[in-house]
């Protein structure tokens, strides 16, 4: 059976590509979830992607996650800086987690620094566009292929 890897994001997302360009580039989410697919195939795992901008439904796909995935890889957006709820189900969740900004949060403004959702991650990447999605991929797969060996 295939590894299957969950790839959630949060609020607005659905925005991504046609407002604000200058800090989160031009790319879809359709392109995001495109990338993400080539990236599981070249690991062999099946791409689970959602996007939602309601915090239970996102807390519902990870408690899904604990049961169906061997890791997931999370851009929480706004709720990074806001949620508990989000940070307890991932610390349920027992898997390897991989947090994802497209921007740089470091180099906004200050509230965007701090993360309710970092204590769960096992790797945090930011600044590198859409491309951090396909980083995240390929460092879950590094991350399970250790854990395996
Ligand atoms: O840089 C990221 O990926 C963020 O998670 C994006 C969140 C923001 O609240 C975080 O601080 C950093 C915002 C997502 C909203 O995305 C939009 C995309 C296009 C247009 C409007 C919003």
């Amino acid at each position: 059976m295939a590894t299957t890897v969950y790839v959630l994001n949060g609020p607005n997302l659905n925005l991504l590509g046609t407002r604000e360009p200058e800090i989160y580039g031009r790319a879809t989410l359709k392109d995001v979830e495109a990338l993400c697919r080539d990236a599981g195939q070249r690991h062999g795992f099946e791409i689970v992607f959602h996007q939602s901008n309601h915090e239970g439904a996102l807390v519902d796909w990870i408690q899904e996650a604990r049961r169906k995935a061997a890791g997931i890889v999370i851009n929480p957006a706004a709720y990074t800086h806001t949620s508990v709820a989000i940070l307890d189900a991932l610390l349920a969740s027992d898997l390897p987690v991989i947090e994802v900004h497209i921007s740089n949060v470091h180099a906004r403004e200050p509230f965007r620094r701090h993360s309710y959702i970092s204590p769960a991650a096992r790797a945090v990447i930011c600044g590198f566009g859409v491309n951090g999605y396909v980083l995240a991929i390929d460092g879950l797969a590094a991350m399970l292929a250790s854990s395996k060996g």
